[in-house]
């Protein structure tokens, strides 16, 4: 994908991948390398990145009462949590020529509730677009690892009991990650996919060397 013609608008990078294979982890080490490049950098996540996205990520995340949440409602909670977070952070800093970092983003909502929990693909498609409104990822790095392996290090995470979207089964995630490899191959100009399976360093070095080349 070529950089983008407007030189003083920022890029909307974000972060993909299913529970545990590294994006949080790569998301600051990438931040760290645009930050000490010079470029003004944020880092944001999804649900969540705002204070309304916050409250929404606990109903969808640890809250008692999302115990009984159909997919169409979690489907707009992600949504809504979306919406404010394009119109509050992420539109204003790419205004602003900054570089945003977004620890997952719309193409979670097409393959959790769309692939895993099988909500048609039209109305997966036109809440998202409605959500985001023109604000498109520039580059969507993919961070892939088998679902077993992912679901392994969440589960030796200490302190930190399941949370909601952690309690599905593995087949549930292998849909997930299967989801996302046919993402990447529908629409390469915007996907990049790393092997989550090699050590930290070694997959924080591969998404920079891409991310040199798309961004900077
Ligand atoms: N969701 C989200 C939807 O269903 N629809 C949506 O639209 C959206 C936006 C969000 C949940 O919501 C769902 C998806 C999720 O289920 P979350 O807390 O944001 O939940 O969870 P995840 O994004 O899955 O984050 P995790 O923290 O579980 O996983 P990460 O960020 O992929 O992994 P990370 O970096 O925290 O690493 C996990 C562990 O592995 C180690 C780390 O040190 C850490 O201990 N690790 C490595 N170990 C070995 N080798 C490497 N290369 C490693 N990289 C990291």
């Amino acid at each position: 994908m070529p950089r983008h013609d407007d030189d003083t608008r920022g890029y909307l990078i974000s972060f993909e991948g299913s529970e545990g294979s590294g994006k949080t982890t790569q998301v600051s080490r990438v931040a760290e390398r645009f930050e000490n490049a010079g470029y003004d950098t944020i880092v944001t996540r999804e649900p969540g990145g705002t204070e309304i996205g916050e409250q929404i990520r606990h109903i969808l995340m640890h809250a008692a009462e999302g115990e009984n949440m159909t997919p169409e409602t979690e489907l707009l909670l992600f949504a809504a949590s979306r919406a404010q977070l394009v119109r509050e952070v992420i539109r204003p800093a790419l205004d602003a020529g900054k570089i945003i970092l977004c620890d997952r983003f719309l193409d979670s909502t097409t393959v959790y509730q769309g692939v895993g929990r099988k909500i048609a693909a039209e109305p997966v498609h036109l809440i998202n677009t409605f959500a985001v409104g023109e604000i498109m990822p520039d580059v969507t790095v993919i961070v892939d690892i088998p679902a077993e392996m992912g679901m392994a290090r969440v589960k030796h995470r200490v302190n930190d009991l399941p949370d909601r979207m952690e309690r599905e089964n593995i087949a549930f995630y292998n849909k997930v990650r299967e989801g996302y490899l046919m993402l990447a191959k529908a629409l390469p100009e915007r996907f990049v996919v790393v092997d989550g399976t090699e050590p930290r360093t070694t997959v924080e070095t591969e998404i920079w060397s891409e991310l040199r080349k798309r961004v900077i």
